[in-house]
């Protein structure tokens, strides 16, 4: 693992495995919903969809909360079921609903089209590069966009549902039963993910992650064959292309699994979420990557005195070798935003 490298952004270096003498920080889902300025977005956009497919209100949404708190990370407004979409599959998101998307089967596989994903996803990379220019131009020179793209499981276990699901059952009886054409449609998104993750760097992405929010439901064999195989792939294909540009990887609810990723994927960071102890995450993921996380999101909601106690438990745990502060999922909704301000403020002043 590289000790030093000559990136200006202190985010960059400590993805790429150096300590650094501040630990950077950024929250997932930091631009949504907890923000009375995207809500006021929102209810003008007359639909999610909307805000990510138009590049000027996207990158607005991306800055909005780098602009309160100076986050050294600003994550691409956008969403990772735009992959499907860009395949050929229907999807909507109804407010107060989740997104709905008209599930695939093995004989409706054929009928996706991998061809022609820029034609749905060009306002994104605009909104990369509009973003990028907003970062500069405002002077965040210590804040890095990332950009991202959901795991090929973790996509497949949505085209397949249609929704979301505590286990995904029509992805895992899909892989059990016809494992061939499942392996197509792993496949198909794999391609399309390098492509999708190649021109959001091209574009002005810094950084990317890889969201496997659902590899917890996985067994241990669907975990290598349908985790690990394809989120290899894409890393060799990135590393080949871009091998300056950090690559998280995020499998979460994977467990004592996470060893395993870290160590044959070739990520350069590994996101970890809320369940896996940070002390257990220092001693057998942080010698192979840079960490990130792992702060219960319901610690910043509940704010106060259990939120500084957890925040600091956490950056003792980790911040003595390459480690970017993160929650260990989304911000929940609900959070007061002068929380988050406080959460910035203590992560700032340790060390
Ligand atoms: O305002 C609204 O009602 C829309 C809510 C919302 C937002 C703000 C959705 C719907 N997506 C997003 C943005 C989003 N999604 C971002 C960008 C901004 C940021 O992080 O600040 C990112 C990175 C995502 C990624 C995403 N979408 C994931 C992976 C991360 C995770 O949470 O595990 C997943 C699983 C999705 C699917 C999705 N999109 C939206 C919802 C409500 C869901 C979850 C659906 C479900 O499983 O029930």
């Amino acid at each position: 693992m590289p000790t030093m490298t000559t990136d200006r952004k202190t985010i960059l270096r400590a993805l790429k495995g150096e300590k650094t003498a501040r630990v950077p920080w950024w929250l997932m889902r930091q631009a949504g919903r907890y923000l009375p300025e995207y809500r006021e977005l929102r209810a003008q956009a007359g639909g999610f969809l909307n805000m990510v497919y138009n590049p000027a209100l996207a990158s607005e949404i991306t800055l909005q909360p780098v602009r309160r708190y100076r986050m050294n990370g600003a994550i691409l407004f956008s969403d990772i079921l735009v992959i499907p979409q860009a395949l050929g599959q229907a999807l909507r998101f109804e407010t107060g609903e989740g997104p709905v998307l008209d599930p695939v089967t093995p004989d409706t596989l054929t009928s996706l089209d991998g061809t022609a994903i820029d034609r749905t996803l060009g306002p994104v990379y605009d909104t990369v590069a509009m973003t990028a220019e907003k970062l500069c131009g405002e002077g965040f020179d210590d804040t890095a966009l990332i950009g991202f793209a959901g795991a090929p499981w973790t996509i497949a276990c949505y085209m397949a549902e249609g929704k979301g699901s505590r286990d995904f059952h029509a992805a895992k009886i899909w892989a059990v039963q016809q494992p061939d054409s499942f392996a197509a449609l792993i496949g198909m998104i794999t391609d399309a993910t390098i492509h999708y993750l190649s021109r959001q760097i091209d574009a002005g992405a810094e950084a990317v992650q890889i969201f496997d929010s659902w590899a917890g439901v996985a067994d241990a064999d669907m975990f290598d064959r349908w985790i690990i195989a394809p989120t290899v792939a894409i890393v060799a294909a990135l590393k080949e292309k871009y091998p300056a540009v950090p690559v998280i990887g995020f499998p979460r609810g994977a467990g004592e699994k996470a060893r395993a990723y870290v160590q044959k994927t070739g990520v350069d960071a590994i996101g970890v979420d809320f369940a896996t102890d940070p002390a257990w995450a220092r001693d057998h993921l942080q010698g192979h990557a840079c960490v990130q996380g792992n702060m219960d999101p319901a610690y910043l909601l509940a704010g106060g005195v259990e939120m500084e106690r957890a925040a600091r438990h956490v950056l003792t745990c980790l911040g003595d070798r390459a480690f970017v502060f993160n929650l260990g999922h989304g911000v929940i909704k609900e959070t007061n935003p002068d929380s988050v301000a406080r959460l910035g403020q203590i992560i700032r002043e340790y060390r």
